[in-house]
């Protein structure tokens, strides 16, 4: 196996694909997205051949247009039955019948709900889940993935930069136990249990070796099956049975006879010993290991994995800074003494976690954007340091010492290293994560507040407007100056103000019209962090975003939100929400410095936070949200390491909210559910108030709470916001009364599950208006109780 990386981003330099996707969505012509996909893809191989992917099978050909999960789901010709009901068949991905199946896998139909989106490993990245259904087989489609290959190699043979044969692209899968494993059961089946789904492992290494047969006739020398889920112990799947599950589904496929080589690289975090032993004891050609995440593996471990070739992740996909040669090649070397067989160079991950190209980004402090390694600079590393291990010693020799001096830069550059922040960090004191006692807070703010029972309220945001977008994008480019800026801002938020009292809501928002991004607008606005022009990175299905790099040491030069908050303000006599994004979110949506522990970073951006919730609060605000959906987002894929986490993250939140007074109501907001294993983490955060993601997971998360025995205010989001329902009054009701039954009349808040950014107006309002009507019938029947 070459040096190689494990995919690319999928997205384009400009997001191509993205607006073909949108375009085709929004009615236009498949045939256009085709056309799109097959320029983009021929550009890809083309540039990556270029960057130096020029041996056969260096480059990886990632077919999948959205998600290389739904990608392994359309091979493998799962479709869900309530698509099939609605007319769909099983058919090839890249034909157009495909792009349209895969389109209404993704966003569902007008009858029929699209498949489930969650969180990628610890990355920001959202697949879809496949659904195992106990009557529906898998229905592979052979050829699908061989005509992939053939289609892959016929634009590499087109390409002007390929001198002679075109190399042999290597097409990438899923491979089937971590299919199994981040699928689920739905239907009958999932009543019973979960974990049966992976009872049809065998079933599904049947459908993997007809792809595999066509991929050799067609001529792949390799194909990489990627099987993520061993790096991690968190499954509902237990970890020997998804160990038992690679050795017979290795040794289903090692036993082809007509068949590519196997390349099985594991990411995000350790391989596990147990993995490594699995997999050696099979006839799999490669194996390769996460060393961006992952430990290094004993010699004892790499044992079993004697004459596999070993494809060492030394250069990390998921962050944004130049590798340290110098370590990497000494790990390399250290692999080199432990074990034996072939050893090569790759990423850690699949590149689609990083931006395109650093060389782009032109408007960076030169300095700060030589520390960078974006895709392209990353492709370059891998084949540096495999140049290390052909090249001997020297080989590395300029780059080695380049790199040494960067690094030195880096770490004498003024704004990595703040003193004033350094020494404010260790003067923190326990105290200063302590808020006076929940009820004595309880009656400040009832007497301060003076708010009806159930309060209704929102999330924060409101539509982001064409106009608003206008209005913002008018002043980046510099054609509306400040002054100007401001005050079309200020009409925004006069206007969201006007709509919210109208509706008659308890407690009101400004509407966040002048914030792009929740994370990305206090990056802005906070020093330490730089933002980029290009770096976009997929999220989801056509959604990208921008992380923010944070390079340097936190702080907050200016108050950020209070102006903003204190003019809403004056518009009504209802409390305004101050609305912040918390340390762990920013954080966790930022591209991280790597010299530090996350924990000391954390607790930075706490301390600039706290600066603002303690402007807002002198400014007047009663009432102040700090955000923190991403909370369960950084939880580790280990379930050793999460203890450590909860710990630092709810101790940095509450830095940044402890020097709120007993009065001032702090609220903070989480979403993407699966809240049951944070529960005690949310509790430990001591906000006033906690808004909740709770209609998307069916309310489930009501019983937990009243399980758990939460004590201060909270608000089950009553309905979902991520599609444009507009929810009956009569469902709110029944929400509404069950919360108010099961967690108690006196806490319960009336809200929806998230906030209506992505919404339009129309229905923004007509939800709302039922929120409130509902909330006035259960508290009426509340009133009569008592
Ligand atoms: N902000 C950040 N990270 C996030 C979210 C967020 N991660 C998780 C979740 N929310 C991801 N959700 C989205 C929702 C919408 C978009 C992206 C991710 C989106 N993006 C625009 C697009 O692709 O057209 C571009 C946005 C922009 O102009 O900056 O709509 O809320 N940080
Ligand atoms: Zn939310």
């Amino acid at each position: 196996l070459p040096p190689t990386v494990l995919g690319y981003p999928r997205i384009g330099p400009d997001r191509e694909i993205k607006k073909a996707l949108e375009a085709h969505w929004g009615g236009g012509d498949v045939a256009a997205l085709i056309e799109a996909i097959s320029s983009h893809r021929r550009r890809t191989l083309d540039h990556l051949v270029g960057l130096g992917l020029e041996e056969d099978s260096a480059v990886p050909a990632d077919g999948a247009v959205i998600d290389q999960v739904l990608d392994a789901s359309v091979l493998l010709g799962l479709v869900p039955r309530r698509f099939r009901d609605a007319g769909f068949a099983a058919v090839a991905p890249d034909a157009p019948e495909g792009l349209t199946l895969i389109s209404a896998l993704a966003r569902g139909t007008s009858e029929v709900e699209p498949l489930e989106l969650t969180k990628w490993f610890d990355t920001n990245y959202h697949y879809y889940v496949p659904e195992i259904e106990a009557d529906v087989a898998f229905a592979p489609q052979a050829t699908a993935l061989a005509d992939r290959f053939r289609a892959f190699r016929a634009l590499a043979e087109q390409s002007e930069r390929t001198v002679g044969a075109a190399p042999l692209p290597r097409p990438t899968l899923l491979g089937p136990v971590s299919f199994l494993v981040l699928a689920k059961s739905v239907g009958a089946a999932a009543e019973t249990s979960q974990a049966a789904r992976f009872d049809r492992l065998e079933e599904l290494v049947g459908a993997y070796a007809a792809l595999l047969g066509a991929l050799h006739e067609a001529g792949a020398a390799w194909i990489q099956l990627e099987e993520p889920v061993l790096s991690s112990d968190g499954w509902d799947i237990p970890r020997e049975q998804v160990i038992a599950g690679i050795s017979s589904a290795y040794e289903q496929l090692g036993r082809l006879t007509e068949r590519p080589a196997l390349f099985v690289p594991v990411s995000y975090g350790t391989a596990g010993d147990d993995a490594l032993a699995a997999l050696g004891g099979t006839a799999v050609e490669a194996v390769g290991i996460d060393l961006e995440r992952g430990a290094l593996p004993s010699a004892e471990a790499l044992r079993p994995l004697a004459g596999t070739t070993l494809a060492a992740g030394v250069v990390g996909g998921l962050n944004v800074w130049r590798t340290d040669v110098s370590r990497a090649a000494a790990l390399l070397d250290t692999l080199g003494e432990r074990h034996q067989g072939p050893l090569t160079v790759s990423s850690s991950t699949s590149l689609q976690h990083v931006p395109h190209d650093a060389a782009r980004e032109t408007q960076l402090d030169p300095q700060v954007a030589g520390w960078l390694a974006f895709a392209d600079q990353k492709v370059g590393e891998v084949l540096a340091l495999a140049g290390h291990l052909t090249g001997g010693a020297d080989a590395l020799e300029g780059l080695r010492a380049d790199d040494a001096a960067r690094r030195r830069l880096r770490e004498q550059h003024p704004q990595v290293h703040v003193e004033s922040v350094r020494s404010r960090l260790t003067a923190v004191e326990p105290q200063d994560r302590r808020r006076a006692e929940a009820e004595h807070r309880r009656a400040a703010q009832e007497t301060g507040l003076g708010l009806p029972p159930l309060p209704t309220t929102t999330i924060g945001s409101f539509p982001q407007t064409g106009e608003i977008r206008r209005i913002r994008a008018a002043h980046r480019r510099g054609s509306l100056d400040q002054q100007g800026y401001e005050e079309a801002i200020r009409e925004q938020i006069a206007d969201c103000v006007r709509r919210q009292e109208d509706l008659g809501l308890d407690v009101l928002v400004h509407g966040e019209a002048e914030r792009n991004d929740m994370v990305q607008y206090f990056a802005e606005n906070l020093e330490g962090f730089i933002t980029t022009a290009h770096g976009w990175v997929q999220s989801y299905g056509s959604r990208c975003l921008r992380p923010p790099i944070l390079f340097g040491d936190v702080h907050r030069p200016a108050p950020i939100t209070v102006d903003w908050i204190r003019y809403a303000a004056s518009l009504t006599k209802k409390p305004v929400k101050g609305m912040l994004t918390g340390p762990v979110t920013i954080l966790a949506w930022s591209f991280v410095r790597d010299d530090q522990p996350l924990a000391d970073t954390a607790d930075q951006i706490a301390l600039a936070l706290r600066d603002e919730v303690q402007d807002l609060q002198a400014a007047g605000v009663k009432i102040i949200q700090v955000d923190e959906p991403a909370l369960r987002e950084l939880l580790p894929l280990q379930v050793a390491e999460r203890p450590d986490y909860l710990r630092w993250s709810v101790e940095s939140f509450r830095l940044s909210t402890s020097g709120a007074n007993a009065a001032t109501q702090l609220h903070t907001h989480l979403c993407y559910s699966e809240f049951e294993t944070v529960i005690d983490a949310i509790d430990a955060l001591d906000a006033d108030v906690t808004t909740l993601e709770a209609s998307r997971s069916g309310f489930e998360v009501v019983s937990a709470l009243s399980e758990h025995g939460f004590s201060r205010g909270i608000g089950p989001g009553v309905w979902d916001i991520h599609s444009p329902r507009v929810p009956g009054v009569d469902e709110l009701i029944d929400r509404l009364r069950l919360a108010a039954e099961v967690l108690g009349t006196q806490r319960v808040w009336s809200n929806p599950d998230c906030g209506l950014k992505t919404r339009g107006w129309e229905e923004t309002e007509a939800s709302l208006r039922h929120l409130v009507n509902a909330t006035a019938v259960v508290r009426a029947e509340l009133a009569a109780k008592v």
